[in-house]
């Protein structure tokens, strides 16, 4: 029998807002670190995902959407996105079946075009079009640039994801172990609890208001023999507005938060959890370049 090298490199996921990029990377991983919600912005860090098998290990990298940038904090996220084109072994770059083509992605294409880092189209949300639609739209794709692989697929049934493993895993060179092979994100989990909350603002507010939000979490107390994790976070906000609809009547609002977030919360930890959570007026915070900092937007 002969034995194959063990392989390992990065691969970054990009594409704009939307798409699908962390709904996709929690999906190869099955398991969910990387929060997802139907809007922009969900995304603000690079997020690492390790994949691991007998033969290979993939890192992927998902990144904030990339978009016209105002302020400080867009500006960051979209210069963490573009960083992650560089330096890596495989781009796998998003896009949606649903979209036309063209448009927003000719920005993205001239990038890839000035390196030469092997990308993989990924046409994502198959699962939205009939199939005849995806023969055409993958030829069109394909006059558009050199890309290594299309890889049509459905991040949300999972339909198709194995295909984009195996094609990946295989670009990537060889290579060490570089973590534990249990290991399936270098995030810490207070700041992937932080993320959870976040991601529940996300999907309940809206307009202005969730795009203004940062969480942190304050205290992190596992207590003995008890199953039992107690944690306390703030949520920050710009405005005294977004305070009262966090809140909401009565509580109403911040209880419902509480209580889903929770449940998820739980879930990861695979533990009982008690969680607080405080809202707090920090005006302007996301211009703050002191504030963005601690937040580890920098
Ligand atoms: N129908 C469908 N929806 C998807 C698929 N992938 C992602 N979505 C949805 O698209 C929205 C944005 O997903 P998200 O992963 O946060 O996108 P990101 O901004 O690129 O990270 C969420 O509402 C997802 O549930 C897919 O394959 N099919
Ligand atoms: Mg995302």
């Amino acid at each position: 029998m002969s034995e194959q090298p063990f392989r390992s490199g990065f691969v970054s996921i990009i594409g704009r807002p939307n798409v699908g990029k962390s709904t996709l990377l929690n999906q190869i991983l099955g398991q969910k670190i990387a929060i997802t919600a139907n809007k922009p912005q969900t995304t603000r860090n690079r997020i690492l995902g390790i994949h691991t098998d007998e033969q290979a290990q993939v890192l992927f990298l998902d990144t904030p959407g990339i978009h016209k940038a105002t302020g400080k904090l867009n500006q960051y996220m979209v210069d963490q996105a573009l960083s992650a084109c560089r330096g890596v072994d495989v781009v796998v770059f998003l896009v949606e079946a649903t979209d036309r083509v063209g448009g927003g992605d000719d920005y993205i294409l001239e990038l890839l075009g000035q390196s030469d880092i092997p990308v993989v189209l990924v046409i994502n949300k198959v699962d939205l079009v009939e199939k005849e639609k995806l023969l055409p739209l993958i030829a069109q794709y394909a006059e558009r640039f050199d890309f290594k692989e299309i890889i049509p697929l459905s991040a949300f049934t999972g339909q198709g994801v194995d295909r984009l493993v195996g094609a990946v895993r295989n670009m990537v060179p060889e290579g060490p172990l570089y973590y534990p092979e249990d290991m399936v994100t270098d995030l810490p989990e207070r700041f992937i609890v932080g993320e959870m909350i976040r991601e529940k603002i996300l999907r309940k507010t809206h307009q202005e208001v969730p795009y203004g939000v940062a969480v942190q979490v304050d205290t992190f107390e596992e207590r003995p023999g008890k199953n039992l994790i107690a944690i306390q976070a703030t949520i920050f906000v710009g405005r005294d507005a977004h305070k009262r609809i966090l809140v909401g009547k009565g509580g109403s609002m911040i209880r419902l938060l509480g209580q889903e977030s929770r449940k998820e919360i739980e879930a990861f930890l695979d533990s009982r959890v008690f969680l607080e959570l405080f809202v707090k007026v920090k005006k302007n915070w996301m211009d703050s370049e002191r504030f963005l900092r601690e937040f580890g937007y920098e």
